[in-house]
C-alpha cells in the first residue's frame, strides 16, 4: 500500500526487500566494514535463512553483495543461523555459524573462510569439508545450542568461544576451547549460567576498559578491564547484560553485585532491539554494537510492504564512569547525514505547552535536546508510589504516560506527530520522588502512535540512573519514518520503537516539544537536523 511504502526507513540499514533478522559476523577488515545478517531471500517472513552480506567504508553508505553463506551442505542443509567473525593472527578472517542439519532443528557449529583474501570485499566464502566443528553431545539440548561468539585468546594460547543454550530452564553460555580453531573441546563448566532465564540466544562477551572511552580487542585481559556478558532471552525477546569480572584461572565469569542476571537486569535497550552483536573497530579503537529491530505491524502488512526488519544505528559502547552500566551513543559518522538545522535555546515550557520545531523534515530527523529545571521543582516531583516497586518501568509508563499531569514531567518530544495530534509517539521523562531520592523514568510510548489497527504499541520505558545535581536531563532521538531510537542522559538508557503513523507520514509529520508537568522546564538547547538519505543497498 501507499502508506506501507512511506514506512520504509531512509538511513537505517535495510536491504531492498524481504525479511531480515540478526546482524551476523560484523567486522572491519582491510579498510572495509562488513555486515552479514539473517535473511530470507524468498519473502518478508522468517524462513530459508541465509547470511546476506553488505559492505561499507563508513558504516552509513552500504553496497549489497550476494549472500555469502547459504544452505548447500549436509551440515547446514536446513539453515545458516547466527554467528560471528574472528580475525586470526596473520589477518585471516574466519566465520563461525550455526548450521541446521535436519527438520527437527538440530544445531551444529560450522566455519567458513574467504575464498580469496585479495578480494577487497571478500565476496565468496568457502565451507571446508571438515565441518561441522562442533556437534551437540549426548544429553545436551540439540535445539538450544547455537550462535557462536567472536573468539578470544587465553594466556594459555587456546582460543575460546561461547555458544548460547539452556539446561531445562537455566540459561547457559557454553564454553569451548581450541588451539588450532578446528578441534574444539567443551569446557567442563560453562562460562556462566543463570537459573530461570530460559534459552540464551546470541551471547556476546567482551572487555571494556575501566578508564577511558576506547574499545578493546575481544582478547584483551587484565586488571584494567571489566567484562560484559550479553544474552538475548527468547522468552521475553529482550536482551540483558551484566558487567563483571572474568576469572581466567577458573575460566568463569562473575557478574558484579551491581548488575543482576535475569529480566530485571540492565538492558542495552528497553524497546525493540534484539540479537545484537558487537565488534572491535581497530581503525578507530572503539567497540561498536549492532542490533536488530523487527516490525511491530502484522505479518500481513509485511508481505504487503514486501520487507520486514531493520538494523538499528550502530552504537559506540563505553563504560559509564560510575562503573555500573554501559553508555551507548550513535556512531559519529551518522552526523555526516545531517542537513538543515534548527536551533532553539532558552524557551521555557510551562504546564501544557506544546511548541513545534519547524524547518526540518520531521519524519527523517536527528534531535538533541537538553532540558533544565529549578532545584525547587525537584522537591515538587510526584511521589513514586511504593506499590510500583514491584512493577517494571514499562508498567509505570503505561499507568502514567505522557498526558497524565505530573510535578516535574512528563516533558520531552512528540515525534512523528500529526498536525492535530491524532497521532504521536511521545519520548519523555517523568521525575519521581522516593524518600530523599529521585527516580527518573524515560518512556517511548507507542500507544498513541497510529490510527491503524492491529499494531503492537507498547509503552516502552526504562529507569535512568542519572545524577540530577546539575538539574538537567538530555535526550536524543533518531526519527526515521517507522522507527524512533532514543538515548536518554547521553546513552544511559536507550529505547527503540517501531511505529506506523497514517497521518504523520513524510512531509505531514511534525515534531513538538512538550511539558505536562506543573513545574516549568527550560529548553537549554535544542538542535534538530533533517537527515539526508545515504546509499542504502
Ligand atoms: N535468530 C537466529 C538464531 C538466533 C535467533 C535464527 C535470534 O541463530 O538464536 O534466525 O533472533
Amino acid at each position: 500500500s501507499n502508506v506501507g511504502r512511506l514506512h520504509r526507513t531512509a538511513y537505517h540499514f535495510q536491504p531492498k526487500r524481504h525479511w531480515i533478522n540478526d546482524p551476523n559476523g560484523p567486522m572491519y577488515y582491510n579498510g572495509v566494514y562488513h555486515l552479514f545478517y539473517q535473511y530470507n531471500p524468498k519473502g518478508a517472513v522468517w524462513g530459508n535463512i541465509v547470511w546476506a552480506h553488505s559492505v561499507s567504508t563508513d558504516l552509513i553508505n552500504w553496497t549489497p553483495l550476494d549472500p555469502t553463506i547459504f544452505p548447500s551442505k549436509p551440515f547446514d542443509k536446513y539453515g545458516c543461523w547466527s554467528g560471528s567473525a574472528t580475525v586470526l593472527p596473520g589477518n585471516r578472517p574466519v566465520i563461525l555459524y550455526t548450521g541446521i542439519v535436519d527438520q527437527n532443528n538440530t544445531q551444529v557449529q560450522n566455519y567458513a573462510v574467504p575464498a580469496n583474501l585479495s578480494d577487497p570485499y571478500l565476496r565468496e566464502w568457502v565451507k571446508p569439508d571438515n565441518n561441522p566443528l562442533i556437534v551437540p553431545q549426548a544429553g545436551e539440548n540439540k535445539t538450544a545450542f547455537r550462535d557462536p561468539t567472536t573468539a578470544w585468546l587465553g594466556r594459555d594460547g587456546r582460543w575460546r568461544i561461547l555458544l548460547g543454550g539452556k539446561r531445562k530452564h537455566r540459561g547457559v553460555a557454553f564454553l569451548y576451547r581450541s588451539r588450532d580453531f578446528l578441534r574444539w573441546t567443551k569446557a567442563k563448566h560453562p562460562l556462566h549460567t543463570a537459573a530461570g532465564t530460559g534459552n540464551w540466544e546470541c551471547p556476546d562477551f567482551y572487555p571494556v576498559p575501566k578508564q577511558g572511552s576506547n574499545g578493546l580487542d575481544t582478547s584483551v585481559l587484565g586488571p584494567n578491564v571489566k567484562h560484559v556478558l550479553k544474552v538475548s532471552l527468547d522468552v521475553t525477546r529482550y536482551e540483558y547484560y551484566t558487567l563483571g569480572s572474568y576469572d581466567t584461572d577458573k575460566d568463569r565469569y562473575i557478574p558484579d553485585d551491581t548488575s543482576r542476571d535475569g529480566w530485571n537486569g540492565l538492558r542495552y535497550d528497553y524497546g525493540n532491539f534484539y540479537a545484537s552483536k558487537s565488534f572491535f573497530d581497530h581503525s578507530k579503537n572503539r567497540r561498536i554494537l549492532w542490533g536488530w529491530a523487527n516490525e511491530s505491524d502484522t505479518a500481513y502488512d509485511d508481505m504487503t510492504k514486501g520487507w520486514a526488519g531493520i538494523q538499528l544505528i550502530p552504537r559506540v559502547i563505553t563504560l559509564d564512569p560510575n562503573g555500573k552500566q554501559l553508555l551507548q551513543w550513535p556512531i559519529p559518522e551518522l552526523e555526516s547525514l545531517r542537513g538543515e538545522n534548527v536551533h532553539l535555546s532558552g524557551q521555557v515550557l510551562k504546564k501544557g505547552d506544546v511548541v513545534e520545531v519547524t524547518g526540518i523534515t520531521a519524519a527523517q530527523a536527528d534531535v538533541e535536546v537538553t532540558f533544565s529545571f529549578a532545584a525547587s521543582s525537584l522537591d515538587l516531583a510526584e511521589q513514586f508510589d511504593p506499590a510500583w516497586k514491584t512493577l517494571d518501568a514499562q508498567d509505570v509508563c503505561g499507568r502514567r504516560g505522557s498526558t497524565v499531569e505530573g510535578g516535574l514531567g512528563p516533558f520531552g518530544l512528540l515525534t512523528l506527530a500529526s498536525e492535530n495530534l491524532e497521532e504521536y509517539t511521545p519520548v519523555f521523562f517523568r521525575v519521581f520522588k522516593a524518600g530523599y531520592q529521585h527516580v527518573v523514568l524515560m518512556c517511548s510510548d507507542a500507544r498513541s502512535s497510529s490510527l491503524m489497527d492491529g499494531l503492537y504499541t507498547p509503552s516502552f520505558a526504562g529507569f535512568v540512573d542519572v545524577d540530577l545535581t546539575d538539574k538537567k536531563l538530555s535526550l536524543r532521538s533518531l526519527i526515521d519514518h517507522s522507527v524512533v531510537e532514543s538515548f536518554g542522559a547521553r546513552g544511559k538508557t536507550c529505547i527503540s520503537s517501531r511505529v506506523y503513523p497514517t497521518l504523520a507520514v513524510s512531509d505531514k509529520a511534525h515534531l513538538y516539544v512538550f511539558n505536562n508537568g506543573t513545574e516549568a522546564v527550560k529548553i537549554e538547547t535544542l538542535d534538530a537536523w533533517s537527515m539526508n538519505r545515504p546509499r542504502m543497498n
